[in-house]
């Protein structure tokens, strides 16, 4: 029974605009966008928000190193980001940047309207700007003084700041959790949240007085203050869907189905994001899904380290779907994974090249040569998928793709096994051997367009070359080849020995 069109919202952390996009973000984009891709196939609508996080002192201490006003800066900065979401084939519906007019008069009004929860208070500690956060004496000890995200010195601070009540919604965040109402995905960080919120939580620093903060949104009322830049940020999931001037539109998508973040995050998200939606009165999301890190051969990605992989030269020396590939399946969904050019590589050609591209080749030149390219009927079997749904519900990706390989291994197996080529030998003396041909041969090209709906999500353009290759009942010959070897980071095993 076809499902009712539901209309359905999944979100993207906004990075912070000054930097180049990294394979980080590209894992935000791209988890983001399997899903949405999913849902529609299934035939739902998905609002799909992507953005730029554009205030801070991070931001404006970058545009006075280029000579730029902050919004001359980002203006040119917030670029790279739209290009790179359109290069790593996400298709979002909204982008919003945190300068944005509605989103600065959304944020106001938000304050505003946040006010029973909001007191002033003098705020001594420290400041870590790379972070655009706060940490605790006990962290910054631990810690020996330097943050080891941005080697750089933790800033003393002493201001007047507001603050924000979260503590008033602790329980009633821990019980959202606790019901399922806002599920934290994977389970072991929901548990590792609940227990950092076990004894409470802290009230949250939410502006800066003007002096300490000049590039961000003046608080109403008060402008010797500066809202607090995650404040602001978190906003904008839902002054994207035009909150609050345009109610009908963000009711039809608010709460968010899944709002796809980084795990070093969820401790905004899952924190002071609920409180502030408890305290608008609006319901929480219904899943965050907390993504692991992508680590170079082991190492975390660090400027300092020199191991920054740029996902551009990737995509474009493998292809976009490779791309995807690899990282879909290799990292796992809902923990840290790890890219080297060699595992890339090794994948591309070995899984890429030779399981699906081969197959793809070898079903369709068989047909072409025995049946002038013609695919008789087959009485399909529609191989069980009950696996592969389960981990696209359960936001596990990586095991749903995997799933698809088994069925793409299956198939070069039985292509193995029956050897069509041995069949086709006995047409003119086995009367049998023709029909035993064409059934075999339907079979296999019914069994790929079926993983090329399977695989739709994950790598569009083959899905697509799939389709375009086998569905309309005669095989199309596309040109070039699918997946060509690429030996730029392992040896070519065809290479003549030196
Ligand atoms: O945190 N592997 O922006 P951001 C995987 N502006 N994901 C990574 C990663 C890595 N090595 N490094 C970063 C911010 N990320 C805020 C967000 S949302 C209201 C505001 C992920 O540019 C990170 O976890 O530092 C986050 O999801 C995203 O990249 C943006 O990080």
């Amino acid at each position: 029974m076809e499902q009712p069109q539901k209309k359905l919202y999944i979100t993207t952390a906004i990075p912070y605009v000054n930097g180049a996009p990294h394979i980080g973000h590209a894992i935000d984009y791209m988890l983001a966008d399997i899903w949405t891709r999913y849902q529609r196939q299934n035939g739902h609508e998905v609002r799909f928000q992507v953005g730029t996080d554009e205030h801070g002192n991070k931001i404006s201490a970058k545009a006075a190193e280029e000579g730029l006003d902050p919004k001359a800066y980002t203006d040119k900065m917030y670029l790279n980001f739209e290009n790179f979401i359109k290069k790593v084939g996400a298709q979002y519906t909204d982008f919003i940047r945190t300068t944005d007019e509605h989103h600065v008069q959304s944020v106001q009004y938000i304050w505003e309207q946040l006010k029973p929860y909001i007191y002033k208070g003098a705020y001594s500690g420290w400041y870590c700007m790379g972070h655009e956060a706060f940490f605790t004496n006990n962290e910054v000890q631990a810690l020996a003084g330097i943050c080891p995200d941005h080697q750089t010195p933790f800033e003393q601070v002493s201001e007047e700041n507001y603050f924000f009540k979260t503590s008033a919604f602790t329980d009633q965040i821990k019980e959202a959790i606790n019901n399922g109402t806002m599920q934290i995905v994977p389970e072991f960080r929901q548990n590792e949240f609940l227990e950092l919120i076990k004894d409470g939580t802290p009230d949250v620093s939410i502006s800066r007085p003007k002096k300490n903060l000049t590039w961000g949104i003046p608080v109403p009322g008060d402008p010797e203050q500066i809202m607090y830049v995650w404040l602001d940020a978190l906003a904008n999931y839902i002054t994207v869907l035009g909150y609050p001037d345009r109610p009908e539109e963000y009711k039809s998508f608010w709460p968010a189905d899944v709002q796809v973040i980084g795990k070093d995050i969820l401790r905004f998200h899952a924190g002071i994001w609920p409180a502030m939606l408890l305290g608008l009165g609006l319901e929480l999301p219904k899943k965050l899904l907390a993504h692991g890190f992508v680590n170079i051969g082991g190492s975390k990605i660090s400027k300092s380290v020199g191991n920054v992989i740029d996902p551009n030269e990737i995509i474009d020396q493998y292809g976009l779907d490779a791309f995807r590939y690899f990282f879909s399946r290799h990292i796992p969904t809902q923990d840290d994974g790890d890219f080297t050019w060699e595992k890339f590589e090794t994948a591309y050609n070995g899984e890429l090249g030779n399981d699906l591209g081969n197959l793809i080749q070898r079903v369709a030149s068989m047909i072409l040569r025995y049946q002038a390219g013609v695919i008789g009927d087959s009485q399909q079997t529609e191989h069980d998928m009950t696996n592969y749904h389960r981990a696209m519900e359960a936001l596990e990706f990586n095991k749903a793709i995997d799933e698809v390989w088994n069925k793409i291994r299956s198939l070069n197996q039985y292509i193995d096994n029956v050897k069509p080529w041995i069949v086709a030998k006995g047409i003119g003396t086995d009367p049998e051997a023709e029909p035993h041909l064409a059934e075999i041969l339907a079979h296999c090209a019914g069994a790929l367009v079926q993983i090329g709906d399977l695989l739709l999500p994950f790598m569009p353009g083959t899905a697509a070359y799939i389709h375009e290759t086998f569905e309309t009942g005669v095989v199309k010959q596309s040109e070039g080849v699918l997946f060509p070897k690429r030996y730029i980071h392992t040896a070519d095993p065809h290479a003549a020995k030196q």
